[in-house]
């Protein structure tokens, strides 16, 4: 993406993948930080195409108290429409930039940016989402969005982009994790995905893992897509999450990454998740997700 194309924002305000209340307000609290505007000085051409359609939790009949798939309907039907905005975006020639909301939205947003071609998918994160519903200690389905979209998981979530699985596990990465549930852990070392945990960031520096985790995402691919879930910064940086894990990588640390992936030239779609307004410190991690949006999408410091 250069300066001059075009970027079209879509809202996600989704909060029934996740355990607690408030990421349905990320998408307003990142845009009030001043995402359009600010992309727009960048020199890029932004349409915002509001925010998707979604139930809230007020409105939907609750699961029942031991699903392990909790509000897999209404879900499916938010990831099937979301995934067919995406792929029309993408087929209009636009960069789709998706703001969310839980982590259960990227099921949608990647299987439609996958739809007509073959991407590889960068997911930064302190958790894995790798769970399904025979490993989840929660039910809830942002635990799961990175098994589904690599063709694990329940099957009314895994054909969004058309085969499944929707990306190929030898084109995965996944950065900065920390936090595992047993059993997903032990799916996750089964898996072909590449992990880099903190340990590999902390010993080879953020530098030398994304030069790595680009090269995976990128040979033998037509790009990428970069889920990026706020949680995976420190939460003194970004308290404004749902599910904060201590001992996060740095803002800093952060837009190294996001540097590196706009020099790249790679990146063909992006949401940003889980940004909770509720538990925030003066909209600290909507401005946050905003500046890493812009140093993905090109801004310089010099
Ligand atoms: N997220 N592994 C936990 C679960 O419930 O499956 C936490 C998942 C967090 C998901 O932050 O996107
Ligand atoms: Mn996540
Ligand atoms: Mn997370
Ligand atoms: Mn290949």
């Amino acid at each position: 993406m250069s300066s001059g194309s075009q970027i079209a924002i879509l809202g996600v305000p989704i909060d029934l993948g996740a355990g607690r209340r408030g990421v349905d307000m990320g998408p307003s609290a990142i845009r009030y930080a001043g995402l359009s505007r600010r992309l727009g000085e960048l020199g890029y051409q932004v349409v915002d195409f509001g925010n998707l359609t979604v139930p809230m939790v007020e409105t939907t009949p609750p699961p029942p108290p031991d699903s392990r798939l909790r509000y897999l309907e209404p879900i499916a039907d938010m990831c099937g429409r979301l995934a067919r905005q995406v792929a029309d975006i993408v087929q209009q020639g636009m960069l789709p930039l998706i703001l969310g909301g839980d982590h259960s939205l990227t099921i949608g947003s990647a299987s439609g940016s996958a739809r007509q071609r073959r991407l590889g998918l960068i997911w930064i994160d302190a958790h894995a989402d790798f769970n399904d519903e025979h490993t989840t200690p929660s039910g809830n389905i942002h635990g799961m969005p990175l098994a589904v979209l690599t063709g694990r998981g329940h099957p009314t979530l895994t054909g969004f982009a058309g085969r499944i699985p929707a990306f190929d596990p030898a084109h995965v990465v996944l950065i900065a994790v920390r936090d595992l549930d047993p059993l997903e852990r032990e799916a996750l070392r089964a898996s072909p995905i590449t992990v880099f945990t903190m340990h590999e960031i902390d010993r080879c520096g953020m530098a030398t893992v994304m030069e790595r985790a680009l090269a995976i995402a990128t040979t033998g691919t037509e790009g990428f897509h970069l889920s990026f879930d706020l949680d995976v910064v420190d939460p003194r940086e970004a308290p404004g999450v749902g599910t904060p894990v201590s001992s996060g990588i740095s803002a800093r640390e952060s837009h190294l990454a996001m540097e590196l992936i706009a020099e790249s030239g790679a990146l063909r779609s992006l949401d940003v998740v889980e940004v909770n307004p509720i538990l925030d410190e003066r909209n600290a991690t909507a401005q946050l997700a905003v500046d890493l949006v812009l140093s993905a999408l090109g801004k310089r410091i010099l």
